[in-house]
């Protein structure tokens, strides 16, 4: 794959879509063709799929398929999205993706971390991101943002200790992958935050 893969992670509320515009904005910036994605999502189907994921007026909707719907949202995100901008040397900049899957419904709903590495196998063994910005903050500080923000969604409708395990698993990740990771502390001015990230960047564009 010629493009570079960046994605970026963490619990409700820490930041994500703030820091992905200037992501892009930097990385356009530095003269880099740029696609801006995020899961579930990307495409039509995998948007519609997200609709049932976060519509929290859906039916009731068991783990086990909530598991297999976002990787069937990944599943077509891959294919029509991600894979082919990667093989035109472009820079994918990506809300989410396989990390949310182990951080929210493996350490979060309790799924076995191994099965999902499994799926995750059949479904993208030779794609895995080149960059994960990991942004952490107190899942309280997340959540107190997301709620001000706006209405809240399905996804964000569980109780406090399933967001600390959702920070706790992306931890865990970060320490485990700590070749593609870096952990930010978003618990910090925006403009601080903006500044690691922007390190963090120019070390990937200096490998480029
Ligand atoms: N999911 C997803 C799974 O369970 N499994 C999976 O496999 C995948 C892919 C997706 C949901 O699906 C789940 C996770 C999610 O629950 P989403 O919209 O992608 O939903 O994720 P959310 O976390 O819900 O995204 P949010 O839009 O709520 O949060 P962001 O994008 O992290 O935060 P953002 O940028 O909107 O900022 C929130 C507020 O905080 C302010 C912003 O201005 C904004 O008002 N803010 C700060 N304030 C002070 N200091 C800072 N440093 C700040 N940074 C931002």
């Amino acid at each position: 794959m010629k493009g570079k893969f960046i994605t970026i992670e963490g619990s409700e509320g820490v930041g994500k879509t703030t820091n992905i515009n200037f992501i892009v904005n930097f990385l356009t910036n530095h003269n880099k063709e740029v696609v801006e994605t995020r899961e579930p999502g990307g495409t039509a189907a995998a948007e519609d799929i997200r609709k049932i994921l976060l519509n929290p007026d859906s039916e009731l909707i068991p783990d086990i398929a909530e598991l297999l719907l976002f990787f069937a949202a990944r599943s077509l995100h891959l294919e029509n999205v991600i894979v082919p901008a990667l093989k035109a040397g472009k820079f994918i900049i990506c809300d989410r993706f396989t990390d949310a899957t182990i951080a929210y419904q493996g350490f979060g709903r309790g799924f076995d971390i191994d099965r999902i590495n499994n799926i995750a196998q059949w479904v993208h063994a030779d794609i895995q991101p080149d960059l994960t910005i990991l942004l952490d903050a107190p899942a309280e500080i997340g959540m107190q943002r997301a709620i001000k923000r706006g209405e809240i969604d399905r996804m964000e409708s569980e109780e406090i200790s399933f967001y600390e395990r959702v920070r706790e698993g992306y931890i865990c990740l970060a320490k485990q992958y700590s070749d593609r990771f870096v952990v930010v502390d978003a618990n910090q001015p925006l403009d601080l935050v903006q500044k690691e990230i922007i390190m963090h960047l120019k070390n990937l564009l200096q490998k480029n």
